[in-house]
């Protein structure tokens, strides 16, 4: 039998409380080379207004985990690692544009004006947006997609799932982390070896033309893009978070030019996208063999997880690449709730040498949920990826 979810014991008690945040300037306990010295890590404000408020699993509102203090959280142990810290820069919705269709572009702008100028907060008390109907294929059987009138009945139109919340400045944060990788794959593509940029929400589970699975604009696809845009012909997106992400999966699924390699847990284990993430998925017309995935047993640690690492590592090597992605979530290390490989903070570290070796890198931040080494995790990773650089 598969399993619901998690099946590793739910942590008991309240979630733990973030570090207090330290923004001071690194103290004389400060190693004379910073981990992290000279990594410019992308950051916008922005990314903090996001908030879902929890996520409606199987039927109950419960406490999310992807919340404003992972942010917080990274930024703090990425500035006492020595990282840079810079802007993100604004850019058009062009960039956005090229991966995703723009009706999901503007549903995400003005769902939320919507519903609450619809009463749905004031008359009704539903605090979020919140999808009840969805337009699978099964229900529509051929008929035209409609843009019902409704905005509770639109909610479901470009949503696939009742985890992924819309609040007041949920547009705001969204549109601020694809910046952050916007201005990250500028960089790198200007000549940076290696830059950072610290999305939230995530992006690697919203598709061309919806979101879910916490993801409402794809990081990681809008990098990946601006990459091509500015020359790189051979594109590699490496997504090492514990989850597939299939978002960045469908959107390169037909191209030889983006190359997409995943490891993942098993969603044949009965796990989250469940519906996509299986090895015999490998690309299709001119992207076949483009694609691929290596889903991982439920406990699976370092040996066998960077095992499959230097498998996509190969791939990428052996096509040849200009430029290389990596959907940096840290949801697989042991610690994490919401998965249940086994990664130790080292594995991450050789994680990032093994990246860094093929080529300049943009990171971007997917998932990790653990606040208390949420931090430790992202710092381990980059600095092995400035190592494997050289
Ligand atoms: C970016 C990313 O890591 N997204 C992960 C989305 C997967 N979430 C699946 C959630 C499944 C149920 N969560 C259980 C919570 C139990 N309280
Ligand atoms: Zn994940």
């Amino acid at each position: 039998m598969t399993n619901p979810g998690p099946a590793h014991p739910a942590p008991t008690g309240p979630t733990p409380a973030s570090p207090a945040p330290t923004r001071t300037a690194p103290t004389d306990a400060t190693p004379a080379t910073p981990a992290l010295a000279g990594l410019p890590v992308v950051w916008n404000e922005d990314c903090l207004r996001h908030e879902p408020a929890g996520e409606v699993w199987l039927g109950v509102w419960e406490t999310g985990t992807e919340v404003p203090e992972r942010a917080t959280v990274l930024l703090d142990a990425l500035t006492a690692a020595g990282a840079a810290v810079t802007g993100a820069r604004p850019h058009g919705n062009d960039a956005l544009l090229a991966v995703h269709d723009a009706d999901l572009v503007e549903h995400l702008a003005t769902v939320w004006s919507q519903w609450e100028a619809g009463g749905y907060v004031r008359e009704h008390g539903r605090t979020r947006v919140v999808p009840y109907v969805f337009p699978t294929p099964g229900l529509l059987g051929g008929l035209p997609m409609r843009s019902p009138a409704a905005t509770h009945g639109r909610a479901g139109r470009f949503c696939y799932d009742t985890m992924t919340l819309v609040g007041p400045g949920s547009w705001e944060a969204i549109r601020a982390a694809a910046d952050a990788a916007l201005t990250a794959a500028g960089l790198v593509a200007a000549g940076t070896a290696a830059a950072y940029a610290l999305c939230r929400p995530p992006g690697h589970h919203a598709t061309r033309a919806a979101y879910g699975g916490s993801c409402y604009l794809n990081n990681a696809a809008v990098a990946a893009q601006s990459l091509r845009r500015s020359g790189a012909e051979r594109v590699a997106v490496i997504d090492i978070d514990a989850h597939h992400g299939n978002g960045t999966q469908a959107i390169f699924y037909d191209r030889p030019d983006v190359y997409y390699g995943s490891l993942h847990v098993d969603p044949g284990a009965g796990w989250f996208p469940h519906y996509a993430g299986y090895a015999d998925e490998r690309g299709t017309g001119a992207g076949a063999g483009a694609n691929r995935n290596l889903p991982l047993a439920p406990g699976t640690g370092d040996d066998g997880w960077l095992e499959a690492l230097g498998v996509l590592c190969a791939d990428v090597r052996h096509r040849g690449v200009d430029a290389v992605v990596v959907s940096l979530g840290v949801d697989a290390a042991a610690a994490d709730p919401e998965s249940p490989l086994q990664v130790s903070a080292d594995g991450y570290a050789r994680a990032g040498e093994l990246i860094g070796a093929l080529g300049p890198v943009v990171a971007i931040q997917e998932g990790g949920y653990d606040l208390p080494s949420l931090g430790g995790l992202v710092v381990a990773t980059l600095g092995g990826l400035l190592a494997g650089r050289t």
